[in-house]
């Protein structure tokens, strides 16, 4: 498989959960302003949406939108757990959070990365953010990932969503929960190799 990614952004989920499982994969750099990889190819041609993360399929094809990603990963090691079996409860449930993540959260936080965005947008994008926090933070109280007991591919995705904050001046001292949820998923040594990885790219 093929991952196409860009430090630190959304893509950090996939990467993550690709190292959790231990599949083999290679690692292709996105410059999103130029819209090229490393080695100068034309990323559009590639993924015609011109956004990470994508995947590219060891039977051919690609895949994109992070949530089907972190799924079919997932679902390549199943007896890793990293997501519930298809048709449970548990899976509904998971991707529930999915869904919010990207969403409410991922979703929301366009406009703190736009410099052209107003400053009355990026305020009112803080302030969405902060109602959706509550929630997970509230959500978290007593449970050490969001799923209960258990890391899943939703952690991996929140984690990254969290790594944002502190680019774009968002603090979490008011949110203990999700301060030390981040602080747990960042000691995971699949965690600490996708930084490093990305770093060094
Ligand atoms: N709907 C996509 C959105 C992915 C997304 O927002 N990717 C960002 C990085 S976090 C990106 O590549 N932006 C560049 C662009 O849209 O041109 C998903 O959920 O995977």
């Amino acid at each position: 498989m093929k991952l196409y990614f860009t430090p630190g952004a959304c893509s950090l989920a996939s990467h993550i959960v690709l190292r959790e499982l231990g599949l083999p994969f290679e690692a292709v750099q996105v410059d999103l302003m130029k819209k090229t990889t490393k080695s100068g190819e034309d990323f559009t041609a590639i993924n015609p949406k011109g956004y990470v993360p994508a995947l590219g399929l060891d039977e051919g094809g690609l895949l994109t939108e992070g949530v089907a990603i972190l799924q079919y990963l997932a679902d390549r090691r199943p007896e890793a757990k990293l997501a519930p079996a298809a048709g449970t409860m548990e899976r509904y449930r998971l991707q529930e959070w999915l869904a919010f993540i990207n969403s409410e959260l991922h979703k929301s936080f366009g406009p703190l990365f736009n410099p052209s965005a107003p400053a009355e947008t990026k305020e009112a994008a803080k302030k969405l953010i902060g109602r959706r926090f509550a929630y997970v933070e509230q959500q978290l109280a007593g449970r050490e990932f969001l799923a209960g007991g258990t890391f899943t591919i939703a952690d991996a995705y929140l984690y990254t969503v969290l790594g944002w904050t502190g680019f774009v001046g968002f603090d979490l001292t008011p949110y203990p929960n999700l301060k030390a949820f981040q602080a747990r998923v960042a000691a995971r040594p699949a965690v600490q190799a996708a930084h490093a990885a990305e770093k060094g790219s």
